[in-house]
């Protein structure tokens, strides 16, 4: 892995005029993942999905990014990328291209866990070479926070409320990697921006594949999680410490988990600094912490089996 020194010298992918909010972390990732990316090597070609990150990033007539990127619909920036790999593939099979270039699409939970699955499941299922990274949120961000089906369990978004009825979200997150898993793809990966070397070096492996890959992405928003603009990285660490946002890959379908923490933190610890689970703390709203620790560590225990017996179902 190079020097931070170095790559502060990269060029960068992703550059200054954008309009995400001050602490957001989108902006964070796609730094990290271009300095992962070894563009000595290969070009890099981005479709982003609408979101918070596409719409502050690519306002038109002005955009932040400084490589080729392609604005696509909610709902299909597996679509989309699988498209231009195509034609990539069909222009060099004719000669008209020669130089290698990796494709990237970014969405975010909404257009990944809900809305764009069918699009994901469907590219990834054809087999075209492209990098897969959703930032996760937690919610629909760009729209005014709303629920979807990556909010964790008892977190507040304007339609999944707390309040005399119900206590915010009844469901637990999905499991996405799960999910995917399904697919059998040669790689899949879960990271976070506050272990960037860690983020870094999934990005690197998950660029060389010859398929598609998938990096789920946690993506603290200051605005809808509601901490200072200035805690995100503090907060994506709590969620890696707590396991509630356990760093892992799934390589050819064996489980690698990639930080154990010497001591688990207690979920209290991730929930305590953010506005949405304030209302756990109330008195009599005990319970649903116990049940928000129960769900990871169950999910964390499922994770150290499957690591300890290696087993997959994956075919070579
Ligand atoms: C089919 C369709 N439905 C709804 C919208 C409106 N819309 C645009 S972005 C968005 C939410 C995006 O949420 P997410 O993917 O989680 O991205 P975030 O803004 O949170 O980063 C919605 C509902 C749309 N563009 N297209
Ligand atoms: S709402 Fe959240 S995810 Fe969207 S730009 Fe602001 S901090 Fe980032």
């Amino acid at each position: 892995m190079a020097l931070l020194n170095d790559l502060a010298k990269k060029k960068e992918g992703l550059v200054s005029g954008h309009r995400l909010c001050p602490g957001c972390t989108h902006s964070v990732i796609a730094r990290q993942v271009f300095a992962a990316a070894e563009t000595d090597k290969y070009d890099i070609v981005i479709a982003a999905a609408t979101g918070c990150f596409e719409v502050s990033t690519g306002l038109y007539p002005y955009t932040s990014w400084n490589v080729p990127w392609i604005h696509t619909a909610f709902e299909n920036a597996a679509s989309t990328i699988a498209g231009v790999e195509t034609a990539y593939r069909a222009l060099k099979k004719k000669g008209k291209i020669n130089k290698d270039i990796r494709f990237i699409a970014f969405a975010s939970d909404g257009g990944t866990y809900d809305i764009g699955l069918q699009a994901l499941s469907g590219a990834i299922e054809r087999g075209h070479q492209f990098l897969y990274i959703c930032n996760d949120n937690n919610a629909y961000q760009n729209t005014g926070n709303q629920r979807s089906s990556a909010t964790p369990f008892g977190g507040t978004t304007t339609t999944s409320p707390n309040g005399k009825v119900k206590f915010g979200k009844e469901q637990p997150r999905k499991d996405i990697v799960s999910v995917l898993e399904g697919h059998h793809m040669e790689y899949i990966a879960q990271a976070s921006p506050s272990n960037w070397r860690d983020l870094m070096n999934k990005v690197k492996k998950a660029l060389d594949v010859n398929g598609p890959t998938y990096i789920n992405v946690i993506e603290p928003c200051t605005t809808g999680w509601g901490f200072p603009p200035n805690k995100a990285i503090e907060i994506a660490q709590l969620a890696v410490d707590t396991c509630v946002w356990p760093l892992y890959e799934v390589i050819k379908g064996k489980v690698v988990i990639n930080y154990k923490p010497q001591k688990k933190l207690p979920v209290v610890e991730y929930l305590k600094p953010q506005r949405r689970f304030a209302h756990l703390f109330k008195k009599g709203n005990e319970y649903l912490i116990e049940e928000f620790q129960k769900q990871v560590d169950a999910h964390w225990e499922w994770l150290l089996k499957r690591e300890e017996c290696g087993i997959s179902y994956f075919e070579d």
